[in-house]
């Protein structure tokens, strides 16, 4: 249920109004304070908050194609499953999620990009 949930909000989301499915703040994921998220700031906060997890929606530990197709997310599932196997592991998928919204490809994330990242509606801020 929990799931199904979290799936409707994100397409919600999309489409322009909506809550979102994980709650995190700015402050909260940039553990050092020094107002940029490094990828294992940022790994470490979604995974906490379930972020994998709620768009594995059959639970058997990966996110294949189907199930990233489900969100309806303009992405190249090729380009985030850099191993090639067909699925997403947690570690592909906090990559390429990460590398999406470093806009200008410096490694962080400043509060823009990750306002952009909320503004695709994965987050709620
Ligand atoms: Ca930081
Ligand atoms: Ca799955
Ligand atoms: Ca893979
Ligand atoms: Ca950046």
């Amino acid at each position: 249920m929990k799931l199904k949930l979290i799936a409707l909000a994100a397409a919600i989301a999309f489409s322009g109004s909506a809550t979102a499915a994980v709650m995190l703040d700015f402050d909260t994921v940039d553990v050092n304070g020094d107002g940029n998220l490094t990828l294992d700031e940022f790994y470490g906060s979604a995974s906490d908050a379930g972020l994998y997890s709620d768009w594995d929606l059959d639970s058997d530990g990966l996110i294949d194609e189907d199930e990233f197709d489900e969100l309806g997310l303009d992405w190249d599932y090729d380009t985030w499953d850099a191993s090639g196997d067909g699925y997403l592991d947690s570690s592909e998928f906090y990559d390429g999620y990460y590398g999406v919204y470093d806009a200008n490809g410096d490694g962080y994330w400043d509060n823009d990009e990750w306002d952009d990242a909320g503004e695709a509606g994965i987050f709620d801020w």
